[in-house]
């Protein structure tokens, strides 16, 4: 029966640059039912960087970049002999299972969890393949941050008119205005967008660094120093430029 397997074939080319996109399904629904602190949860965030890493100590990509409920992967070497089916199920399972896994076992989450009258649905996350020339890559990248900046600022200013407005009235309000119109929204409301946290404005990325560590060698009875590329998780990430990519040796 191998021959009705007919997607089992499709393949991304051998050489090439991929992104895997992956991004959590209803979360909209899911924050509501953890209560999540609105327009961001550190906790939820944490949990999104921890699955992160267990991604990187998995397949070893390159770069992770995450906000939202999104999660951008670089690999700079294709797995599954660039097999799609497997890539995207797979990748998409390996996160679903690590998220869910870190959010029950999360005691700011237990008493929801634990309550049996609250049902909570399965967590599941899509996942797509998006095939980059390598010029391209960094341009990728820059998008989806852009992406996190206008969720950041259309995130502070939905929820700061919900405390004085109806869900339809705030959409109402914020309704094809220009980032200029929705800063002046901020300011009457003394929030200035610039004194967040960088990590809502510009995300959050997960890239190996070189790391120094001090160790000691107790044969020669020496302090010694070594140096290794170890992921670290970067709070505060610089509007993505060709530079980045290349200082960090991602590209
Ligand atoms: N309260 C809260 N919600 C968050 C946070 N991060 C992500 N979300 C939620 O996740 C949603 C992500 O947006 P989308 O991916 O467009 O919406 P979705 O409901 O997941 O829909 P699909 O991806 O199409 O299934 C946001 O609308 C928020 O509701 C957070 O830190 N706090
Ligand atoms: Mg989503």
């Amino acid at each position: 029966m191998k021959e009705y397997e007919i997607f089992s074939n499709l393949k991304v080319p051998c050489g090439s640059k991929i992104v895997i996109r992956i991004d959590g399904r209803n979360f909209s629904q899911l924050s509501h039912d953890l209560k999540l602190e609105k327009p961001y949860d550190l906790e939820f965030v944490k949990i999104m960087i921890n699955t992160c890493h267990e991604f990187f100590k998995e397949f070893s990509p390159s770069l992770i970049y995450t906000f939202s409920d999104e999660i951008n992967i670089l690999l700079n070497e294709i797995p599954f002999r660039g097999r799609l089916e497997k890539m995207d199920s797979i990748f998409a399972s390996f996160v679903s299972g690590t998220f869910t896994s870190n959010i029950i076992n999360n005691e700011e989450f237990s008493e929801i969890i634990e309550n049996p009258k609250i049902y909570l649905k399965p967590i599941s996350f899509d996942s797509r393949v998006i095939l980059l020339n390598p010029e391209e890559t960094v341009t990728y990248f820059k998008n989806r941050q852009n992406e996190a900046w206008i969720n950041c600022l259309n995130g502070y200013a939905y929820w700061t008119l919900r405390r004085e407005y109806s869900k339809d009235e705030a959409v109402q309000i914020l309704y094809k205005k220009k980032s200029n119109q929705i800063h002046e929204i901020l300011f009457e409301q003394d929030i200035n967008i610039a004194d967040t946290p960088l990590w809502q404005r510009r995300g959050i990325g997960i890239y190996r660094k070189k790391i120094v560590i001090h160790g000691y060698n107790p044969i020669t009875n020496e302090n010694v120093i070594s140096k290794r590329w170890k992921p670290i998780t970067d709070w505060e990430l610089p509007v993505f430029n060709e530079e980045f990519f290349h200082l960090n040796q991602i590209l």
